[in-house]
């Protein structure tokens, strides 16, 4: 293996600048790529080097297999991280990679693959030994045996896409007469999203909390790292992740761990990967997918373990063996990440624009701001609507809460619209400092998005009110005046330009 030296960095935001700073902590030079629309990102100017790829379109600049190939040549990098989303979980991108003579920074191709195929990896993984969902193990071909395999089960069942992931293509079924429509519904979505129609079933899981194990493998250990509680999510998209969970003890944390890294080694997995698991109410977990890359919610863990992940993957794959201790291993106090979007609750969730006119960004002991945006930037609807993560660690859960609604309550972000008040509500909402969560949690919580915004106001002012209203926050005294009806007024307007 030619020695790895200089690494190119096939992202952008938050992830590309944590990769870059991981790069250099390992002694490594990092390659920037960047769209027409990134020139000023942070991760371009962290970089030891930075190429311009395109357009601002992810097809045209991010997702261009070719021009990314071509650059790490250009600039002398032996390897590739592919970071998450964009091409990270494409087979053929590490296809690809490999077959250019590069290291790519993940596990193998041949892993990818069958873990991308839903009932390849099921038949993989009853053969390992890890618990899946009672359901098929191949594609539904006939009605009928759909209809004698869901009679078997019992309703309601779920019909999933073979080549799926992430929610897309799902049904649910309660009753027999309405399985035949949603194999058809479902398969026609699954071609439109995957190219690939092939469809199967499985026993709906009800009410189960959203548990995932994060894995670590190199040439000669595979390892877990505990778990992460990710079931507040809205829309497949998740929004609060906490390690530990509150729901997994250490008897639990070591079944589910093993599973885990029985699921790893089944297909020859390298790197830092996570299996997703539903875990029922009564304590019986069943594995969902395998993600095969580094996650968004990869701090929490970091920060219980005290372990650096993407150094481990940059370690791993230049052959050299992961910095783990040998068990046991248990976490440390405990770990929680807000995604901070931009996004407006109070108004449906709309995606904002605009440019990010200021920002202060919380710190202090047990804080950690991971984000690829700072002032003057321009939030886009090109890319996710992730703006940063906002990460605290506590001695314990309570200490972390804590913690958290401190931080929030230091972030101003000014110039567009985000999720920072619905956060500060979630987190302090009574359910979910109870740890009583699961993943339909946010479709039962509506009332957690806000107030509808007020009467509109011009920008500038709706700047000087958020502004006041911070200043006036930290002073502990009313902001702009003594007259609460004053103050909403004003802060009610401020919401309506999508500022707080
Ligand atoms: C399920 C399920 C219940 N029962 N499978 C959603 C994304 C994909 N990874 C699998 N998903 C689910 N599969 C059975 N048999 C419920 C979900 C599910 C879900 C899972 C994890 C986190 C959030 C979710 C939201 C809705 C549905």
């Amino acid at each position: 293996m030619t020695p790895v030296t200089r690494v190119l960095v096939a992202n952008r935001g938050e992830i590309a600048l944590r990769i870059i700073r991981a790069c250099h902590e390992e002694g490594l030079e990092a390659v920037a790529v960047y769209s027409a629309a990134d020139r000023l990102s942070p991760h371009v100017r962290a970089s030891d080097l930075a190429v311009e790829i395109g357009p601002a379109a992810p097809s045209e600049s991010y997702l261009r297999i070719d021009r990314l190939l071509e650059v790490a040549r250009e600039t002398g990098a032996q390897a590739i991280h592919p970071g998450y989303g964009f091409l990270a979980e494409r087979a053929a991108f590490a296809e690809a990679v490999e077959a250019a003579g590069l290291v790519f920074i993940g596990p193998p191709s041949t892993a990818i693959r069958a873990m991308g195929d839903k009932t390849e990896a099921r038949r993989r993984m009853r053969a390992a030994g890890v618990p899946v969902v009672p359901g098929a193990d191949a594609p539904i071909t006939e009605l009928a045996t759909a209809l004698e395999l869901a009679r078997e089960m019992g309703y309601p069942v779920m019909v999933k896409a073979v080549a799926g992931g992430g929610g897309k293509g799902m049904r649910v079924v309660h009753a027999l007469e309405d399985l035949e429509g949603a194999l058809a519904t479902a398969a026609s979505e699954a071609l439109k999203a995957f190219g690939d129609s092939a469809v199967y079933i499985e026993k709906l899981i009800e009410r189960p909390r959203h548990v995932e194990i994060q894995v670590l493998a190199d040439a000669t250990r595979t390892v877990h790292l505990g778990e992460r509680e990710c079931s507040v999510q809205r829309r497949h998209q998740k929004v609060v992740e906490e390690a530990p969970s509150v729901a997994v003890d250490a008897a639990l944390r070591a079944r589910m761990g093993d599973a885990a890294v029985a699921a790893a080694k089944a297909v020859g997995y390298r790197s830092a990967g996570t299996c997703e698991f539903l875990l029922a109410a009564d304590g019986s977990f069943y594995f969902l997918e395998m993600n095969t890359r580094i996650q968004v919610e990869h701090p929490v863990t970091e920060l219980v373990y005290g372990i650096d992940l993407v150094r481990q993957q940059l370690r791993i794959a230049r052959g050299l063996p992961m910095q783990v201790p040998e068990g046991p291993r248990t976490p440390n106090g405990w770990a929680l990440e807000c995604r901070i979007t931009s996004e407006d609750p109070g108004n449906g969730w709309m995606p904002s624009t605009g440019r990010i006119e200021f920002l202060r960004v919380p710190a202090g002991p047990g804080v950690r701001w991971d984000s690829g945006v700072e002032i003057g930037n321009e939030v886009t609807l090109y890319y996710d609507s992730m703006v940063a993560k906002l990460i605290v660690w506590g001695r314990d859960r309570d200490n972390a809460l804590r913690r958290m609604v401190r931080a929030l309550d230091e972030l101003v972000i000014v110039g567009i619209a985000t999720n920072q008040g619905f956060q500060r509500r979630l987190i302090t909402d009574p359910a979910f400092v109870a740890g009583d969560i699961d993943i339909q949690f946010l479709d039962r919580r509506p009332d957690l998005a806000g107030a509808p915004p007020g009467a509109a106001l011009t920008r500038a002012a709706a700047i000087a009110a958020a502004l006041a209203e911070d200043a006036a926050r930290h002073a502990r005294k009313p902001a702009i005046a003594e007259s609460g009806d004053a103050r909403t007024a004003w802060l009610n307007a401020a919401r309506s330009e999508g500022l707080r």
